[in-house]
């Protein structure tokens, strides 16, 4: 009878959720992104047949833009949350991913493919920041960030060039944009949510500078269905000068 009415009560779950998808776009000029300058280590140089591109701003041909998280802000979770173990790549002197959403219950390793040190440098404000040297061969670094955080970065301090970003979400209503600016966060509770949309530049401008948007957008949830959100993130606006 108890294992009836759970079964009943996971497909009333089951039955009462939506997903949100859409993309995301710039409504400034479409930039070329610059090379990384690699030459300070001859290691770093090397591993590339090709130049690799700075990764802060990268949008296709139509302004659709890569590597923006888009999150449910607010919500109350109670389930047991993703834990399947993550890892950030140190290769060829780039950290890959680049941006990274970790659940608060998510192992992540941080591993050296490369044959130089790195030295890990994370800029978390509410977990514990950590600084860490990795010379070639050793173990990887285990972490779990256990509160959650608005987007961090982590550094290395041998290759300046080199950063990666975290955000630490206690809820699984999350995703970061394909390089065609796409997203979709499927089994959301239906509802009403506010919905962030971080890019690593826009979201990170100087208040003294910079008129400050909200970049978040209302969005409503129905059962069994998808619902579009598209966002753009409208081209930055200085502050006049007094
Ligand atoms: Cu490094």
């Amino acid at each position: 009878m108890f294992k009836k009415l759970l079964i009943t009560l996971s497909v009333i779950t089951y039955i009462f959720c939506g997903s949100i998808e859409g993309t995301v776009s710039y409504a400034g000029s479409n930039k070329t992104a610059k090379s990384l300058k690699m030459d300070s280590d001859p290691i770093c140089g090397t591993a590339h047949s090709v130049p690799p591109k700075k990764e802060d701003f990268i949008l296709n041909e139509k302004n659709q833009f890569k590597n923006v998280i888009v999150w449910l802000k607010n919500v109350d979770y109670k389930d047991e949350l993703k834990s399947d173990p993550a890892t950030i790549d140190q290769l060829g002197c780039i950290y890959s991913p680049h941006v990274n959403v970790f659940t608060t219950a998510q192992k992540v390793f941080i591993k050296n493919s490369d044959k130089t040190l790195h030295n890990v440098n994370s800029q978390s404000k509410i977990n514990q920041s950590f600084n860490s040297a990795q010379p070639a061969g050793v173990p990887d670094i285990e972490k779990t960030f256990t509160s959650k955080e608005d987007p961090f970065y982590i550094k290395c301090d041998v290759h300046p060039w080199m950063k990666a970003w975290v955000m630490v979400s206690d809820h699984p209503y999350f995703a970061i944009t394909d390089e065609n600016g796409y997203f979709k966060i499927d089994n959301i509770p239906e509802g009403t949510y506010e919905v962030g949309f971080w890019q690593e530049k826009l979201s990170n401008l100087p208040k003294k500078k910079y008129v400050i948007s909200s970049n978040s957008s209302e969005v409503v949830v129905s059962k069994d269905a998808t619902t579009k959100l598209d966002f753009e993130f409208q081209k930055p606006v200085k502050k006049a000068k007094k």
